[in-house]
């Protein structure tokens, strides 16, 4: 059967996690490279921009390629309950691969921090939602010490199963292009999928690209080389102010010739708007950032573009957040129910006189 079977099936024998259990898998990974020649000619000029869309993964994120390792993983250490901490799509990939695998899932998430989307998948697939009134940060301290006093399995990309699984993406991204791009753009929050990119361009070959990382101005830790006690931004995926693969992250940087830089949730929103206006593509605003960086950089004069290939990661979908799509609402017309009223309505949204 030659249809898709997973990152496990399809990748196993290149990932470094127990392999006594049948894999837990939603068939995650796969997800499309998608060209954007218009978004492209408008943010690098001369040069080929694609679109990685993660948010086509299983549960709506990147999230699930680590997930499917990390709890196959759990199976094999006999786990009974997972835990992590989460801005949200972590917590919806655990509570889905956990029921996946019949293992009870404790997530943590921030009050009042966590984008509808998320919190409606972590309750859908039947986790314990637990709300911190503190930040991500705090979250993740809180998990690692009580997985340390209690037997319960924590699936934070701090668990190094996570990151053999997210490091397919980078052998995707080459399959698909056909070759490694010049740039590799993408947001950066724990600095998890930086860190497996890394990991997979390393492990493939001695072609590798430059990394573009982008944090959001008031959560950014690693381009302010200091960590941030109360990290801020409409992008909450990426509230992040303490990073637990920080270390990690700068080498990959480093090692990339690549570079970081924030960006302001104005120009979050603006990379936000022109994907889903401009090429079809719909992702959260956390995942417009490495679009929005790659643009800053771009027009700073950082990033030169002639010829050269670029993938922007798109990390998790639009849907996942809805309540910052419908901000644009108060643009809508309400008509009442008559043809009339809807021509004199029509002739005002498209500006012809129908
Ligand atoms: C859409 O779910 O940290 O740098 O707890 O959801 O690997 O952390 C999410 C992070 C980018 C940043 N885009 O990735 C969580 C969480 C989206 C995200 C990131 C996240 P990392």
């Amino acid at each position: 059967m030659a249809t898709w079977g997973g990152l496990i099936n399809r990748y196993g024998l290149r990932m470094d996690i127990s392999h006594s259990v049948e894999p837990v898998t939603l068939f995650e990974g796969n997800t499309p490279l998608i060209p954007a020649p218009r978004l492209g000619a408008k943010i690098v000029p001369g040069g080929h921009l694609y679109l990685k869309y993660e948010g086509l993964n299983p549960t709506g994120s990147f999230k699930d390629r680590g997930m499917t390792t990390a709890m196959t993983q759990a199976v094999a250490d006999g786990a009974k309950t997972v835990i992590c901490a989460s801005t949200g799509n972590t917590a919806a990939s655990a509570a889905a691969y956990a029921a996946r695998a019949g293992l009870k899932c404790v997530v943590l998430v921030p009050d009042g921090k966590i984008a509808l989307g998320k919190l409606a998948g972590a309750i859908a697939y039947g986790a314990n939602v637990i709300t911190v009134t503190g930040s991500f940060d705090d979250g993740l301290r809180m998990v690692r010490e009580a997985s340390e006093r209690a037997p319960i399995a924590l699936v934070n990309s701090v668990n190094p199963a996570r990151l053999q699984g997210q490091k397919t993406a980078a052998w995707e991204v080459t399959e698909q292009l056909g070759k490694v791009p010049d740039w590799l753009c993408l947001p950066v929050g724990n600095a998890g999928n930086i860190t497996a990119y890394w990991l997979g361009f390393c492990e493939d070959g001695e072609i590798r690209p430059r990394l573009l990382g982008a944090q959001a101005a008031g959560s950014a830790p690693i381009v302010l080389g200091k960590r941030v006690d109360n990290p801020d931004t409409r992008a909450t995926a990426i509230r992040i102010g303490n990073p637990a693969r920080w270390a990690e992250a700068n080498t990959a940087l480093k090692e990339s010739n690549g570079t970081i830089l924030a960006v302001t949730d104005h120009e979050i929103f603006d990379a936000y708007h022109m994907l889903a206006e401009i090429e079809g593509v719909f992702c959260e605003p956390s995942s417009a950032t490495g679009v929005a960086g790659l643009y800053k950089s771009v027009q700073s004069g950082t990033v030169e573009t002639e010829g050269k290939t670029f993938v922007c990661v798109l990390t998790g979908h639009g849907l996942k957040d809805p309540d910052s799509a419908v901000m644009k609402a108060p643009e809508m017309v309400t008509v009442p129910p008559d043809t009339d009223s809807l021509l004199k309505a029509l002739d005002l949204a498209t500006g012809a006189n129908i």
